[in-house]
């Protein structure tokens, strides 16, 4: 029996990879998100039975939610965000009526994952995501033209941005921006850039602690209900695990996660681990992650990062790359032995392929799906992670 459960990211019936498709590569459980109610509305349970029952028609469950965002008023600790927490406790509830107990979420600010390239061609001819730091700083200072980015960046690296920037063509220019708006996976919409400031403007006021001070008052809200509905809130870390822009990172690093975790004690409180985002700094052991929280972690997104010295990184092939995936997923086994043999019983992880390539048929159909979320790509990460645990438990003599 495996112990991690076999999952895949579906984003609704107008995204380009249909249920039935995803069906026939073995997958047990859907993650997905009730796409089409406004950010910070109930999610009735009937938008939820729906969903479900489209799932459940192709012979697989829902396993995973992915994500029930977070209203910004609750982020930034606006006076309405008590309005906005009963909502969120109102979906929960709802989810679990309709028996739905995995949520992931993210405190990420403005934008979710940042890229600066979405298109980037590996010497095998597929393409993948990518983050260049030289490319963000470009963005900051003459796109955004942030008041005083100036002074967040090094002589060489505002040098090195400013080459770079003037040598972009004027479709150049827009892509790096597209690429950079589009950070909001789900959305098919990019991120208006005046939007993208005046936003920008409001979070550089908030402090670190503040939003960790935001993020346990939220905790502390709504933990208690959901460990009364049996609910396990999973959050995802920040992508990537460094400040971008100038806006501060709090799910980031062992201590961060440490501090989420204690600021409200429960088994409801716990991580999502994801090896692409952790992964993407050299600073992070991603092995004593495991091994220090892996009771909390509800859910798993396996991918690799390849990594430069220069800061930058593109999302590799799942098992190889800057993360040490066959350790990670030893890890992950052994704690999952070890709740097996306390619980006296398999509790199984849901598991994603966490992005994947484009290749192959992918680039026909590019426009369909969003960044990241392929089909053959994230099919193949999938059969090679399947194949990396199995061999892993067979090695370890566990059935
Ligand atoms: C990045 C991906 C993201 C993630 C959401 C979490 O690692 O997994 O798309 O799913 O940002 O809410
Ligand atoms: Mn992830």
């Amino acid at each position: 029996m495996e112990y991690l459960k076999k999952t895949f990211r579906w984003f609704g019936p107008d995204f380009g990879v249909s249920l039935a498709e995803i069906k026939q590569l073995g997958v047990e459980g859907i993650v997905t998100a009730c796409q089409t109610v406004p950010l910070g509305e109930v999610w009735s349970s009937e938008t939820i039975a729906t969903l479900k029952s489209e799932i459940e028609s192709h012979g697989m469950e829902w396993s995973v939610v992915e994500s029930v965002n977070i209203h910004t008023s609750i982020k930034y600790g606006y006076d309405d965000r008590d309005d906005y927490i009963e909502k969120y406790i109102q979906t929960i509830t709802n989810l679990a009526a309709n028996g739905i107990y995995d949520i992931c979420y993210n405190f990420m600010q403005l934008i979710d994952w940042t890229r600066t390239d979405l298109d980037f061609e590996l010497p095998t001819g597929a393409s993948a995501l990518k983050y260049n730091p030289i490319a963000a700083a470009a963005f900051d200072l003459f796109i955004l033209a942030r008041e005083n980015a100036r002074e967040s960046y090094s002589s060489e690296i505002y040098l090195a941005a400013k080459s770079y920037f003037d040598e972009l063509d004027g479709t150049q220019r827009q892509k790096l921006e597209d690429a950079i708006l589009a950070g909001m996976p789900g959305s098919r919409k990019l991120i208006e850039l005046d939007t993208f400031k005046s936003n920008h403007a409001k979070v550089l006021k908030i402090s670190k602690k503040q939003l960790q001070e935001n993020l346990s008052y939220f905790l502390n809200a709504i933990i208690p209900q959901a460990e009364k509905l049996g609910v396990r809130m999973a959050i995802h870390p920040d992508d990537p695990p460094f400040s971008v822009f100038g806006v501060p990172r709090i799910v980031s690093n062992y201590e961060e996660i440490k501090f989420l975790l204690e600021c409200c004690p429960s088994p409801s409180n716990g991580l999502t681990f994801c090896s692409g985002s952790l992964g993407a700094s050299s600073k992070n052991d991603l092995i004593k992650i495991i091994e220090d929280f892996g009771d909390k972690i509800h859910f798993i997104h396996l991918r690799n990062v390849s990594c430069s010295l220069d800061g930058s990184f593109y999302e590799a092939d799942h098992l190889t790359g800057s993360v040490p995936i066959d350790e990670v997923m030893k890890a992950i086994v052994r704690q999952q032995k070890m709740r097996y043999d306390n619980e006296k019983g398999v509790v199984r992880i849901p598991m994603r392929p966490d992005h994947g390539h484009v290749l192959l048929d992918d680039k026909k159909r590019q426009n369909d799906f969003y960044s990241g979320y392929s089909l053959i790509g994230r099919a193949i990460g999938l059969a090679q992670l399947s194949g990396l645990e199995m061999g892993i438990r067979s090695g370890l003599q566990i059935s």
